[in-house]
């Protein structure tokens, strides 16, 4: 004879051996309520229309999105297009031709993307922006992954404040024309400039498209035209700030110290210029963006909500600490 404590236990074990054969679904997999399939990290299909490589923090961030796609077993479309806008917007076309679920891009200028963020707005593929934006309205993208740069500007500003005599002139090197990083980087500059440095003068500003040989080739030119006037340089980016740096040194002068050198981004190389002497601050920009990003690309294909920005937490570099920092840098 079997004991009333057995038979109720075979009792339970039968009913939860029932009930967990009726709530499995037949393919294996969990329903959407809306009858979708869930998605998962190994069933996304991602497209990643990148800008190009014209900078260390670039490859950083290529790097962080390549390596975040191959942990989590995402299906990763990536597109270079070499600097030009028409290439990114042919990566979007193929991307929505592709049909995949989410697409992700730093736009290389802040115009003239409309069109095509409506024809994936029109296929149901959500767009996230990464590191860049694009000035578009709010239903066109499903959000924004990446800095303040209007904060970093205004960083820039007053660590450069603290390098130079009250009265002081300087120039500056822009980022690419019509990018929403140069545009911030500027404002956010400039206005503090205005605010509590009035005496500080902005000699000349001129682009040097966010890469090194431009950054060089015009830091030649402002030191042909203003001899012995510059005490520093504002550049938008440390790799036009390594430009200026070898401009600089083949000019005879020495660089972190003749004239200081305040720049965004945070790349290794700068943090090498720092611990030479030949590179004074540098304004954090964190490219390492895969994990958010395949994160709010997962949410996004499964019709969840994600902020409208998700901001990356960035840190500021002087040359005391920076022979500490030099072997965290991974970028
Ligand atoms: O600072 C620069 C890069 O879009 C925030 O682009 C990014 C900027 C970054 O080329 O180095």
């Amino acid at each position: 004879m079997k004991s009333l404590a057995k038979v109720l236990f075979e009792i339970v074990v039968f009913i939860t051996v029932l009930s967990l054969v009726a709530c499995a679904a037949p393919t294996g997999v969990s329903q959407a309520p809306a009858g979708k399939t869930v998605k998962t990290y190994k069933t996304l299909v991602v497209g990643f229309a990148q800008i190009g490589a014209e900078s260390g923090w670039r490859d950083g961030e290529t790097q962080s999105i390549k390596e975040t796609a191959a942990k989590l077993g995402v299906d990763l479309k990536f597109s270079d297009a070499q600097q030009k806008q028409e290439n990114q917007i042919k990566a979007l076309r193929a991307f929505i031709a592709q049909k995949v679920d989410v697409i992700g891009i730093p736009p290389v200028v802040t115009t003239g993307f409309e069109t095509v963020l409506q024809e994936a707005k029109d296929a149901g593929i959500p767009v996230i922006f990464i590191d860049r934006k694009a000035d578009v309205p709010e239903d066109l993208y499903a959000t924004f992954i990446g800095s303040d740069f209007v904060l970093e500007g205004k960083n820039a500003a007053i660590e450069l404040g603290k390098q130079v005599d009250e009265k002081a002139n300087i120039v500056e090197l822009e980022g690419t024309v019509g990018a929403g990083p140069a545009i911030d980087r500027k404002k956010g500059f400039d206005d503090e400039i205005a605010a509590n440095h009035k005496d500080i003068k902005v000699l000349e500003s001129q682009s040097g498209d966010f890469n090194l040989a431009k950054g060089k080739e015009v830091m030649q030119s402002f030191l042909k035209k203003y001899p012995g006037q510059i005490q520093a340089v504002y550049a938008h980016n440390d790799e036009m700030a390594l430009g200026a740096i070898q401009a600089i040194e083949e000019a005879g002068l020495k660089p972190g110290v003749d004239i200081k050198i305040v720049s965004i981004d945070g790349e290794k190389a700068i943090f090498e210029a720092m611990v030479a002497g030949k590179a004074n601050v540098t304004v954090e920009c964190n490219p390492l963006l895969g994990p958010q990003f395949f994160e709010a690309a997962l949410k996004l294909a499964n019709g969840e909500t994600v902020d409208k920005w998700i901001k990356s937490n960035e840190g500021i570099f002087r040359q005391d600490t920076a022979a500490a920092e030099l072997p965290k840098r991974v970028y």
